[in-house]
């Protein structure tokens, strides 16, 4: 894999209501930097956009970053546009599903074959030299016609392929596929754009990279049209958890807590790395394991993302975890005192339905 590709600041901003002001576009790229992720898709070029210019100096001026891409449609006014703005990379896109060539654009393939040769052969004399294209419903697209696009994109000096689920509807397996496929045909560097419809998005870009994608687009807190994209913090705390990619958990999971205050949004308690009980546990069983072992119950120690562990004392509470909170306050039960603690204490948290902290019940053992 060559890295993840952040889309907040193009796909992000597409979802409803969300948009962020210059001051929060420079720091969201700023931390995605200091996060350690590779590539970021600053915007859509358009000749309505005039932020976009000031955004790339002030990237030029802040950073020594050189992989900053900014979208374009095959268009060649978008693309003398882009080249004006010079970004490092140029993510242009093009539809391949039939629907959205025949439905959308009112055209046919062989437009498309020809509007590709075209657009690339234009960015390539206006000097880009990393282009990507973007296949645009390339999970609807007739898989005969994919592979003509694909040798079209190779033949024609562009050097990543983005294969797009637009709405979100392949499995893993079918992302899997395509992508093996996109690599053999073409030989280019090979990306994924997932979205969120079933709630595969992340788990497909891994799952692409798994199977030899270069490249996988995510969005912070899945930022995107719809249901969202694939989750940044989430796909990057994998890799790097997991496979020791060098991205830093603690500082995603800020970006995406301080992202989530910019466009005012909620984070779910249960959300993965970022909600407030992620690191909550009250089950009797649960509890024990965590005591004696954090590993047992946990897939990481919460420090890793700057959280803290909090385990409850309620009505799940079990024996054994009240047996050594009280051993430990140098106290003892026998075990039909234990056996009628526990039913009690059960009973009274249960109605009402409230939970102490661990540390709180070892206060409250302390003789005295
Ligand atoms: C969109 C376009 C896109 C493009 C992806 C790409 C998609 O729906 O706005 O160019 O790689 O999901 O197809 O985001
Ligand atoms: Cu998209």
């Amino acid at each position: 894999m060559k890295g993840l590709i952040d889309s907040t600041l193009r796909e992000g901003t597409q979802r409803v209501g969300v948009r962020f002001s210059s001051q929060q576009k420079q720091e969201i790229v700023s931390r995605l930097l200091d996060a350690g992720i590779e590539e970021i898709e600053l915007g859509i070029v358009s000749t309505y956009d005039h932020e976009l210019r000031q955004l790339l100096s002030w990237c030029r001026k802040h950073t020594n970053h050189r992989r900053y891409a900014l979208w374009s449609r095959c268009c060649e006014n978008d693309i003398r546009a882009a080249a004006d703005l010079a970004p490092d990379i140029l993510s242009l896109s093009i539809p391949v599903s039939d629907l959205h060539i025949h439905k959308k654009l009112e055209r046919d393939r062989p437009w498309i074959l020809t509007n590709l040769k075209k657009s690339l052969h234009l960015a390539y004399q206006l000097g880009f030299r990393y282009i990507s294209v973007g296949l645009e419903d390339a999970t609807r697209g007739d898989r005969d016609f994919l592979d003509m696009v694909f040798k079209t994109i190779r033949d024609n000096g562009a050097k990543r392929i983005r294969l797009a689920d637009t709405v979100g509807i392949a499995g893993p397996t079918e992302m899997s596929n395509l992508v093996r496929r996109a690599l053999n045909i073409s030989g280019l560097e090979v990306g994924v754009h997932t979205h969120n419809d079933f709630g595969m998005a992340t788990a497909n870009a891994l799952l692409a990279l798994e199977s030899g994608a270069q490249w996988a687009d995510a969005t912070i807190m899945g930022l995107g049209e719809r249901a969202g994209n694939a989750r940044l913090e989430e796909l990057a705390s994998f890799l790097h958890i997991r496979n020791k990619h060098n991205y830093d958990p603690a500082a995603l999971v800020e970006l995406a807590k301080i992202t989530a205050k910019m466009c005012h949004r909620e984070i779910a308690s249960d959300k993965p790395l970022l909600g407030k009980q992620i690191f909550s546990c009250e089950t009797g069983l649960h509890l024990q394991g965590l005591v004696r072992e954090p590993a047992s119950y946990e897939p990481f120690p919460p420090e890793k993302i700057g959280a803290q562990r909090d385990l409850r004392f309620g009505a799940k509470v079990g024996k054994k975890t009240l047996r050594d909170r009280i051993n430990a306050a140098g106290q003892s039960l026998s075990e039909p005192q234990l056996e009628e603690l526990v039913r009690n204490v059960r009973t009274v948290f249960q109605d009402n339905n409230a939970s102490l902290p661990l540390n709180e019940l070892d206060r409250l053992l302390q003789p005295g």
